[in-house]
């Protein structure tokens, strides 16, 4: 861990260091080693003769997701209107992570801050300092370390990744209108620190559903970066189902024109274009974050079902689906023709998807016998791997004949993860019973589902993936990832308030050291996020478990 740099300490410690120091020289005589650090303590706690801005100040716990160390030292960086970020080396993708940070602060504090190759001398008072640099190895592919003194803000790590996830601890420990959109009157005042971090798993994910109903690239930008924030590093996009198919394939047009013409309720739908698809997986990597597409099949496709007759059992297409069951469409699994499509379909995901992984749902095939299933998930196995990515699918799919790096994703059947686990797959962890976003908080939620029971915000966050599936342990768990099914959900607002409070527990859970994680002081942190969310102006769900901080005595109300 860094050492507090120089000037960091106050005159007292100083002294106190001395004595110290003095006392180890006489370390034998023990009764005067006692004395003196009793005067020393003495003489330091007083206060009558410092000037105020040399009292330690108390930091604030606000973090999220916890990082793995955090020490306060005490003091106070103010970001000032002459204040630049310095980038070293200078390479253009860390001059992108600085303007992002610029960004960031600019509409809030109104600063024109640059970003400038680091000086070969000293940083001016007030910097801000990215740097890429091959110590920080040992803190792993998004690990960093952000340290705080009074004269200047450093954040390194050996990876970009770890510079980008490092800039949101930064962001989280300003004065929460920092994230406010009009210039605010400040003064940019944050307690300084060292943090010392890296993730616990590798996949800490979210899936949004726009399948059920259709969200637009702005809207999907928008929740990117709420995920951002948190260190959330894959976007599991489910792309088709029953009611909707919402990306344009060349070779297969009606998929999307008349297969995404509509969706629950009877609403317009809507579908991306490929280029629209480029721009949402360009965002995503320029927020560090993986897109994973998802095609379901062969269930859940009655999309594609009544925009081609020929993927029919009987040949004969069945009218667009509004509803909400499940479990009742399924391809043709014994014609040809049903392969021809599935491999035209990857072949062109593939070719947009940098990401290694390409997720086949493969959930509630009610309509077909367990061979037919299991021979169909072989088969798409295959074809997944000849475009050269990694095959993932809902649970269900473990009780075919598919090896790793096949990944299968935990969602409601135990036994299936049990023999995922032994046949050796990764596991990602979303249990419908804590993890699905599309669960209500309680009776009152006016959105959402219940079958899998409420989900309040400490529902989702006490719950640990290597203890939720006996027989699935860590080595076996690739990540956690919370979906949103979104049956219920129709507007921007209507995400965010599912999303939020529970998202920055998932994120938490995913990226904080278990042994360190706990309810009681974790609902506190979490309040004074509720001021943050305020300042971006997005919706979350008011919980009264939560003492948000903005209330001045907020009720505790289990
Ligand atoms: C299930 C089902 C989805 C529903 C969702 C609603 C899986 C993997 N398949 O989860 O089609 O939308 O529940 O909660």
């Amino acid at each position: 861990m860094k050492k507090l740099q120089k000037g960091g300490k106050s005159p007292s410690s100083r002294y106190f260091r001395i004595l110290i120091e003095c006392a180890h020289e006489l370390g034998r005589l023990r009764p005067l080693w006692l004395l003196l650090l009793f005067l020393a303590a003495a003489c330091g706690g007083r206060s009558d003769d410092l000037p105020p801005s040399d009292e330690p100040v108390a930091a604030p716990d606000v973090i999220i997701p916890l990082p793995v160390a955090d020490t306060p030292t005490g003091q106070i960086f103010t970001l000032t209107e002459d204040a630049n970020i310095y980038i070293s080396p200078e390479i253009q993708a860390l001059r992108e992570i600085g303007e992002y940070l610029v960004d960031r602060l600019r509409p809030a504090t109104g600063y024109e801050i640059g970003v400038f190759p680091r000086p070969e001398d000293d940083l001016p008072i007030g910097s801000i300092c990215l740097a890429l640099n091959d110590e920080y190895t040992s803190l792993g592919e998004e690990g960093y370390e952000l340290t705080l003194t009074r004269e200047q803000i450093t954040l390194s790590s050996s990876t970009l990744e770890g510079v980008f996830r490092g800039i949101q601890t930064l962001r989280q420990v300003f004065p929460p209108s920092i994230e406010e959109s009009t210039v605010q009157p400040g003064p940019w005042e944050v307690v300084t620190r060292t943090v010392r971090d890296f993730p616990r798993f590798e996949w800490r994910g979210a899936m949004l559903d726009v399948a059920r109903h259709f969200f637009r690239v702005e809207e999907v930008k928008r929740v990117i970066d709420l995920l951002a924030y948190y260190k959330i590093n894959r976007l599991h996009m489910h792309l088709t189902d029953d009611q909707g198919w919402r990306l344009m394939i060349h070779s297969w047009p009606n998929l999307a024109s008349h297969g995404g013409s509509t969706e629950v309720g009877g609403g317009p739908g809507g579908y991306y274009s490929q280029a629209d698809y480029t721009e949402l997986v360009a965002y995503a990597e320029s927020r560090y974050m993986t897109l994973i597409p998802e095609f379901d099949m062969p269930g859940h496709t009655n999309a594609a079902l009544a925009s081609y007759a020929e993927l029919n059992e009987d040949g004969i297409a069945p009218p667009l689906y509004t509803g909400t069951a499940v479990g009742f469409s399924a391809l043709a699994v014994n014609k040809e023709i049903s392969y021809v499509f599935v491999d035209d379909v990857i072949r062109e995901i593939a070719s947009l998807t940098p990401g290694s992984y390409i997720h086949i749902g493969g959930d509630e095939a009610f309509g077909l016998s367990d061979p037919e299933y299991r021979e169909f998930i072989v088969r798409i196995d295959e074809i997944v791997q000849s475009h050269g990515k990694q095959m993932i699918g809902w649970d269900e799919i473990a009780e075919a004949d598919v090896t790793s790096p096949s990944t299968v994703q935990y969602w409601l059947h135990a036994a299936h993860a049990q023999t995922a686990a032994r046949k050796g797959l990764k596991i990602i962890m979303s249990p419908a019973t804590r993890a699905y976003l599309d669960m209500k908080y309680n009776w009152c939620t006016p959105l959402g589902q219940i079958w899998a029971g409420f989900t309040n915000v400490e529902d989702a966050y006490t719950w640990d993936p290597a203890k939720q599936v006996s027989g699935v342990e860590e080595h076996s768990i690739l990540g956690v990832e919370a979906p949103l099914w979104t049956e219920t959900i129709q507007t921007l607002e209507d995400i965010e308030f599912m999303l939020l409070p529970r998202l920055a527990g998932y994120a938490e859970i995913g990226w904080s050291p278990e042994s360190e994680r706990g309810w009681d002081e974790y609902r506190i942190r979490l309040g004074s996020h509720g001021p943050r969310w305020d300042a971006m102006n997005v919706n979350y769900y008011r919980s009264q478990r939560i003492p948000w901080a903005f209330e001045e005595s907020a009720p505790v109300v289990f």
